[in-house]
């Protein structure tokens, strides 16, 4: 189904330490991102990049948490950016570090409220991002997004999350790192966890077939997020936070074709590109090969077992 896919830069780099995700939009423009989309017969709005906001007054909190006012302004600058894009369209947002998910699955939330279906939140990555404001020992903000979205304490200086997502709502996909505060807060939430075992075990189609089979079920809405480092580091370089034994490029194919054929997907965030650690442009190309199977490019057009 042609869509209208609207391009949202997200040039942050205060979600971690290692300088260079800010230049993520600028290279998945470079690779073609806007072309593939077209090419697929999609309309293609780039919205541009979004600006940073006056940032909130406050005394920064005792403890490791970096850039916490940065954060908290481009949450709400991306917020108002999705809910509005989703009005129009299909938001494709283009990072900047997955602290930007902060902001981005808040304003699918909101939209989702306001037309009164569920939202869903497939977290594609290495790690759970399951840490809260006082958890967290590295004080990087990209890994506490999935948290925020469900509805846990511990994000003082925060806008409330609107409609908190039950933990059933979400699922970790591809993980392989999780810290010891985030793997004991996600025995007490009851939050689909895909790692890379159950994958190695069962493949990609099954669980996510299984996953996908609720959102349909739910009439829900699904917001995919896509961390670089879901793909091994192998085939995915320019990310700051690599940890082997990832997705290969064909597996994570078949994920987005996966959706892409379940015509469940509303949203989709691109996460934690460093193009200043690429080598000659092969993670920002991969990201837009994976962003053109999720849009609907396949090699065959042949029918494929149908969901629901
Ligand atoms: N990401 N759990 C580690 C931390 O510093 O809290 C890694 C976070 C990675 C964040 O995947 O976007
Ligand atoms: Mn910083
Ligand atoms: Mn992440
Ligand atoms: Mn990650």
């Amino acid at each position: 189904m042609r869509k209208t896919c609207i391009l949202i830069g997200a040039p942050i780099d205060s979600g971690q330490r290692r300088p260079g995700c800010l230049m993520g939009p600028a290279a998945y423009r470079v690779a073609g991102l806007g072309r593939a989309l077209a090419d697929l017969g999609h309309a293609v709005e780039d919205r541009g990049d979004v600006a940073l906001g006056p940032l909130p007054e406050m005394t920064p909190p005792e403890g490791p948490v970096h850039d916490l006012p940065e954060t908290i302004g481009w949450t709400a600058a991306l917020k108002t950016a999705v809910e509005e894009a989703l009005g129009d369209g299909f938001p494709i947002v283009m990072g900047g570090d997955h602290s930007l998910a902060l902001g981005t699955v808040a304003g699918a939330a909101a939209h989702a409220a306001a037309v009164g279906r569920p939202l869903f939140l497939l977290w594609l990555d290495a790690h759970s991002d399951f840490h809260t404001l006082q958890t967290t020992t590295s004080g990087n903000l990209h890994g506490v997004p999935v948290a925020y979205a469900a509805g846990r304490d511990g994000f003082d200086g925060f806008p409330p999350f609107p409609a908190p997502l039950p933990p059933e709502r979400i699922c970790l996909f591809g993980i392989r790192s999780v810290d010891p505060e985030e793997h004991a807060a996600l025995l007490l939430h009851d939050v689909s966890i895909i790692d890379m075992r159950v994958i190695d075990e069962f493949g990609i189609c099954a669980p996510m077939r299984e996953f996908l089979e609720k959102v349909r079920a739910a009439n829900g809405m699904l917001h995919v997020s896509l961390d670089v480092d879901f793909v091994d580091p192998a085939h995915a370089p320019a990310v700051g936070t690599t940890v082997p034994g990832g997705a290969t490029v064909r597996e994570a194919h078949l994920v987005m074709e996966l959706l892409h054929e379940s015509g469940l997907v509303t949203s989709l965030d691109l996460v934690e590109l460093n193009p200043f650690l690429d080598e000659r442009g092969r993670t920002a190309r991969l990201m837009v090969e994976l962003a053109a199977s999720i849009m609907g490019r396949k090699v065959f057009d042949r029918p494929t077992r149908s969901f629901g």
